[in-house]
């Protein structure tokens, strides 16, 4: 079997499957290297505008509009919803969505069953399939390899090659993190794994580090469970410092300051992460629940579920926050005015998956407030911040934009009713000025 066993620009053929966040500014990256690249999607629309050298990415993503006017120069990346194009290539690459079930958190592979479906029953003989998505330990070998041996027919390492190689994407940061952040790569064979480090070299300049798929699995999705763990700690030790009067800001910063001088093992060095009204986004809420899917029928992992459940608590407690505040101005929420700073999951991005502004607006409309959300980097929220303020008894930071770190609170307090109250999600503010000026101030941590 004439496996794709050189990687050469001029002769390897390359299908994204997924033209995404991830699967976009990848295939520019290799078409940009010289390699002949299609690109598979299920949006026609989307399609469309790629093959006019439109860039389909939200969000200011620095340097990707110049790449894609290069490469549409360039005429080596054609876009198409047409699955046929995976037979033309050597090398086959996966970016589609791996998102979790709300109830059950098992993987909600859908997009991703459907992508190898498609590419099995296209797949060329001795091609070689790379999943860039994050998916939990085990499937690799429990679905990608059976639907591609089904749909195809081939035998795994004797008519085509598999490997993992897990994107490390932030948004407003796609290119840079490609091209330099390390990667882990795991082959389904140590052949695989080599052929596969000769392609990425081509547009990563980061360490490739090759291991198993297994490890390639538990890495990816243990890195942000790792993170996930780190702020769950840090919101425990707010939820302490509200109970014992003590300033979770100053612990935090004493604490991690606690071994910075002459300590030469960074293993016990601590670095406490930001407490705050909630952990969103497109992957820490879920890679936790990938990983521990991958034993779930061997161990029942205690420590991870508990941090992801006291960082989908914070929305709640930033809410039992606001109704502490409005008991010690004497105000009722209901029928008040209340005003939400920030509907993305994260400062400065317009990104608002599992924003964890939505379960408090779920807890604010359960107590019948008047709510008006602002967000500057959201269509729907764009409302100036000041006519949102004006008359409001009540605003709630949920997202630490820049422009909230702007504000003339004096200006704020004019615009405000009397007794004027500031829930403070992400450490915003500071808490004695705020008191001074005459708000009724309480931050996560920090009452
Ligand atoms: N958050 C906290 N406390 C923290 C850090 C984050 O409450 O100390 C909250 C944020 O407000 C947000 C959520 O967690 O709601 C996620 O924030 P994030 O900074 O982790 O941002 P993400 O979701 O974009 O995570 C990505 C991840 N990158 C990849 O998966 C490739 C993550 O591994 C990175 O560590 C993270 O970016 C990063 O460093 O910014």
């Amino acid at each position: 079997m004439n496996f794709v066993m050189e990687i050469t620009k001029n002769k390897t053929t390359i299908a994204i499957c997924g033209l995404g966040y991830v699967g976009l500014p990848v295939a520019l990256l290799f078409a940009k290297a010289g390699f002949k690249v299609f690109g598979v999607d299920r949006s026609e629309e989307k399609i469309q505008k790629i093959n006019q050298g439109k860039n389909t990415i939200e969000g200011k993503e620095p340097g990707l509009k110049e790449l894609m006017r290069a490469v549409h120069k360039q005429g080596n990346f054609q876009a198409t919803t047409d699955p046929e194009v995976y037979g033309k290539a050597d090398v086959v690459i996966i970016a589609v969505e791996t998102p979790v079930e709300d109830e059950t958190h098992e993987p909600a592979y859908v997009a991703m069953r459907g992508a190898l479906s498609d590419i099995g029953k296209n797949l060329k003989k001795g091609a070689m399939v790379i999943v860039e998505s994050t998916i939990a330990p085990g499937t690799m070998e429990k679905v990608v390899k059976p639907i591609l041996e089904q749909e195809s027919g081939l035998m795994l390492n004797k008519g085509f090659l598999l490997a993992n190689c897990p994107e490390r994407l932030m948004p407003g940061y796609l290119l840079e993190n490609i091209q330099n952040y390390n990667r882990v790569l795991g082959g389904m064979s140590k052949k695989t794994t080599e052929i596969a480090k000769k392609l990425y070299k081509h547009i990563v300049k980061g360490d490739i580090e090759e291991t198993t798929c297994i490890t390639a699995e538990i890495v990816k999705s243990g890195e942000n469970t790792y993170r996930d763990v780190q702020i769950a700690f840090a919101n425990e030790m707010a939820l302490l410092c509200e109970a014992m009067g003590a300033n979770i800001w100053e612990v935090r910063k004493l604490i991690n300051d606690c071994r910075k001088k002459g300590e030469t093992r960074p293993e016990a060095l601590r670095q406490m992460h930001f407490p705050g009204a909630g952990v969103g986004g497109h992957c820490i809420p879920k890679d936790s629940w990938l990983l521990i899917y991958g034993a779930k029928d061997s161990i029942e992992p205690k420590l991870i579920p508990l941090a992801r459940h006291i960082n989908d608590f914070m929305p709640r407690h930033t809410f039992h926050l606001l109704k502490d505040a409005f008991s010690e101005a004497g105000k009722t929420l209901e029928k008040s005015k209340v005003v939400v700073l920030g509907y993305a999951y994260a400062g400065n991005s317009d990104d608002a998956r599992n924003t964890p502004t939505e379960p408090l607006l779920k807890s604010l409309r359960r107590a019948g407030a008047e709510i008006v959300v602002q967000d500057p980097f959201i269509e729907d929220y764009k409302t100036p911040i000041e006519s949102a303020l004006k008359g409001a008894q009540a605003l709630v930071l949920m997202a630490d934009h820049d422009q909230y770190k702007k504000l003339n609170l004096k200006n704020v307090k004019k615009l405000m009713r009397a007794k004027p109250i500031i829930v403070d999600g992400r450490n915003v503010f500071d808490k004695e000025k705020t008191q001074k000026l005459g708000f009724i101030y309480k931050g996560i941590g920090n009452i």
